[in-house]
């Protein structure tokens, strides 16, 4: 072979790796489905008889704030004693998924008493999740005011999202849901569906977000292409981690990052229910892959890293709920990737919708029923 000729061979060989690489890129690596494990502790019922318990909030004096899914926010007394419904909570769109979802103190809530509500909230065209806040005194909440909606509103009662996350500057991450007949709207940068919006505590937008100064771009969405996130925490580097809700065989984890695209409906390692293919595949340039994901699915619910010093072996780990088939998933993670993966036994039949981490370093459950429990998780057992 002259010069030429082989200069001509490796120029048709690097066009053909060029062409094969992008279907060779990597998958991300898939949930080996690990068999369930005994969970190395006691179970105690601190609360029972909540109808659809959502989210949790440890107060400062050691009382909890649960919210129900049709619509209550209760407090909840150290030794499990349920108040009467507290005042001042926002009307929701209750039924199916939607109705009162998260319940987030603020930071500096010993000074301001202000406790943050996601929910489902009816409106022109249907409805959308929304946040609201309102300062809690001695009948309930006070001032009670809408602080950020999800845009447009529409019909159907899925996907609502809607964990609340505060970062260490004060900050709110909210995930948000695709309201599932919407999917194509988690790419569409001019609405808040299928997003992940980071804004500050009064509502407004932080200077510094992605799409800030961008035409046409919703300058409160800290990163997109999400279908339906209801696990999200920070961990010890105050990076936001999220566990999300796929299709059939499409649960991911991710750590979404500022401006970038998670590429639902486009790519995805999910099936629609009927097994049909959704978007064009698993990768695509310019859309992230997942850290880690679930094939089948574990229907995620709520996470938190634990850092306490109760459980001594789950330092550091993440735990998820898993609504089905309704398991405490813990995640070793190290460099960023999954290491290796738990899946702890609750109660047979029973759907975890939280995991939190008390400030006295137990872990606190809650579980997805019409008569509903917080479970304390205590060493032992
Ligand atoms: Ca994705």
């Amino acid at each position: 072979m002259n010069t030429e000729r082989l200069r001509i061979f490796l120029v048709i060989c690097a066009a053909a790796i060029a062409a094969v690489v992008p279907a060779l890129a990597q998958d991300a690596p898939r949930s080996p489905t690990p068999k369930d494990s005994r969970l190395p502790a006691r179970q105690v019922d601190v609360a029972r008889g909540l109808e659809h318990p959502w989210g949790l909030a440890f107060l400062p004096d050691g009382r909890m704030l649960v919210t129900e899914r049709p619509g209550r926010l209760r407090l909840v007394s150290r030794e499990g004693e349920l108040s009467a419904p507290v005042d001042g909570v926002p009307k929701v769109r209750a039924g199916d998924q939607g109705g009162l979802l998260d319940v987030a103190l603020s930071p500096s809530f010993a000074q301001d008493r202000l406790v943050y509500l996601s929910f489902a909230e009816p409106g022109d065209g249907g409805a959308s999740t929304a946040v609201a806040r309102g300062r809690l005194g001695e009948r309930g909440l006070d001032d009670t005011k809408v602080i950020w909606r999800q845009q447009p509103k529409v019909g159907g009662g899925k996907h609502w999202g809607s964990r609340l996350v505060f970062r260490r500057d004060g900050t709110l991450f909210v995930t948000l849901g695709d309201r599932f007949l919407q999917l194509e709207h988690a790419q569409n940068l001019g609405d808040t569906l299928g997003k992940i919006v980071r804004i500050n505590a009064d509502g407004s937008v932080p200077k510094d977000n992605p799409f800030v100064g961008r035409e046409g771009a919703r300058p409160e969405i800290w990163s997109y292409g999400h279908r339906n996130i209801q696990a999200a925490t920070l961990d010890a580097q105050d990076r936001l981690w999220t566990v999300e809700h796929g299709a059939r065989g499409g649960d991911e984890l991710n750590q979404p990052q500022a401006g970038k695209n998670y590429g639902w409906p486009v790519i995805t390692y999910g099936r629609d229910y009927s097994g049909a293919q959704i978007g064009i595949g698993t990768h695509k340039a310019g859309m992230e892959q997942p850290v880690y994901y679930w094939d089948p699915v574990i229907a995620p619910s709520g996470a938190t890293f634990y850092t306490a010093d109760k459980f001594p072996d789950w330092r550091g780990d993440l735990l998820v709920g898993s609504l089905q088939p309704g398991r405490l998933v813990r995640l070793r993670l190290a460099d960023g990737r999954v290491q290796h993966e738990e899946r702890h036994v609750i109660a047979p039949g029973e759907r975890v919708r939280n995991v939190r981490q008390g400030p006295d370093g137990f872990v606190y459950l809650l579980t997805d029923h019409p008569r509903g429990r917080i479970i304390r998780l205590e060493p032992g057992g």
